[in-house]
């Protein structure tokens, strides 16, 4: 099952725990010091939808099961993270199968929290993580350089050609571009797609603080970084759903959904996916054995009351292997 994966990152003490117990409300340690995570944190979040509510009341269904979104909260990263200073470096390897993070940048004026780097300056912050992320990279691409150079001595093309493609992406990192902006039949490439690389991975800044905290030029950087942010202040009563919508909205996923009886639920799905392969996140055989799918947007189909009035109505559509499911389709696979 496809199931979204968001990394949290971010200096030491900008509230990055604070994120993660917010969205968990589980409660791992929030303190008042650099590096109170010593471990990394996995919360498993349920996606808020209420679709899925109405049409659990509409199907008098026994469960309810909502997409979820799997958060990691790792140990803020310094300087010289990379190299292994600090706790960070370690951390990073925990999120390398995440599908996007979000950095939070402190922007809430300096009080009695401390601040690592001396004084409030999101742009610099942001200046020293993405550097750490591209580091990491960096190393990683190394190391496959190394392994590359020696397997493409033997002539093989593939190798050959794989080494060219690692030593584009090498000297892109090294001029410092955020691998997410780069060409993306590079990024696609198997080769560079297996090495998991940071900072090919979707980023959300989390602004943490008040509009009023938020420079023009801050706003300005994250536009130019071709990334997407949200203003949220952790330290009082921050919407949250927020941030799970725009990781949708920025990875290009959707929801349909089944009901019945048994279970209402949500499934997850990137934007494009076809029939077949939207069940088969149900359940792979329902890929293979796909025959056709009966579908009914959610509204038309609480607008009908029932699965039995909507096809009387004739409200529900036979679709085959190329129909393109769309947000919000409610969804009865037929299969072999
Ligand atoms: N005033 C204020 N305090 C905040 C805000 N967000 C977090 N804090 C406080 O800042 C301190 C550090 O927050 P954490 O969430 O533990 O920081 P962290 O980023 O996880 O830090 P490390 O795990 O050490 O990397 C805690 O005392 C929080 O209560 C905020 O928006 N406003
Ligand atoms: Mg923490």
């Amino acid at each position: 099952m496809k199931q979204l994966s968001i990394g949290i990152v971010g200096l030491p003490n900008v509230g990055k725990s604070t994120l993660f117990n917010l969205l968990t409300k589980q409660h791992v340690v929030a303190a008042n010091y650099p590096f109170a995570t010593i471990d990394p944190n996995v919360g498993v979040v349920a996606v808020p939808d209420t679709r899925i509510n109405k049409l659990s009341e509409m199907s008098h269904s026994a469960k309810l099961i909502p997409a979820v979104v799997e958060f990691y909260d790792i140990a803020g990263l310094v300087k010289g993270a990379n190299k292994g200073e600090g706790l960070g470096n370690q951390f990073l390897s925990h999120i390398r199968d995440v599908r996007a993070i979000v950095q939070v940048v402190r922007c809430f004026p300096e009080g009695e929290i401390i601040h690592v780097e001396q004084g409030i300056d999101p742009l610099r912050d942001i200046d020293i993580i993405n550097t750490e992320l591209i580091l990491k990279d960096l190393d990683t691409v190394d190391r496959k350089l190394q392994k590359l150079e020696g397997e493409a001595k033997s002539g093989d093309k593939n190798k050959i050609d794989d080494l060219a493609t690692v030593r584009k992406v090498r000297q892109a990192l090294d001029a410092g571009v955020m691998l997410h902006n780069f060409e993306a039949a590079v990024i696609q490439e198997p080769v560079i797609k297996e090495l998991n690389l940071l900072t090919a991975k979707s980023q959300i800044y989390l602004l943490n603080g008040r509009e009023s905290d938020v420079t023009a030029g801050l706003v300005d950087t994250i536009k130019k970084l071709k990334s997407d942010y949200l203003v949220c202040d952790l330290g009082g009563q921050p919407d949250l759903n927020m941030l799970i919508k725009k990781a949708y909205e920025v990875l290009g996923l959707i929801s349909f959904f089944t009901t019945g009886e048994d279970e209402t639920r949500s499934w997850t799905i990137d934007r494009g996916e076809k029939a077949p392969q939207a069940a088969g996140t149900i359940h792979t055989d329902f890929e293979n054995k796909f025959i056709r799918a009966e579908v009914v947007n959610w509204e038309k189909l609480l607008e009908a009351g029932s699965w039995a009035a909507a096809r009387q109505k004739g409200w529900l559509r036979l679709e085959g292997k190329d129909y393109v499911v769309q947000d919000g389709d409610v969804l009865e696979i037929r299969h072999g």
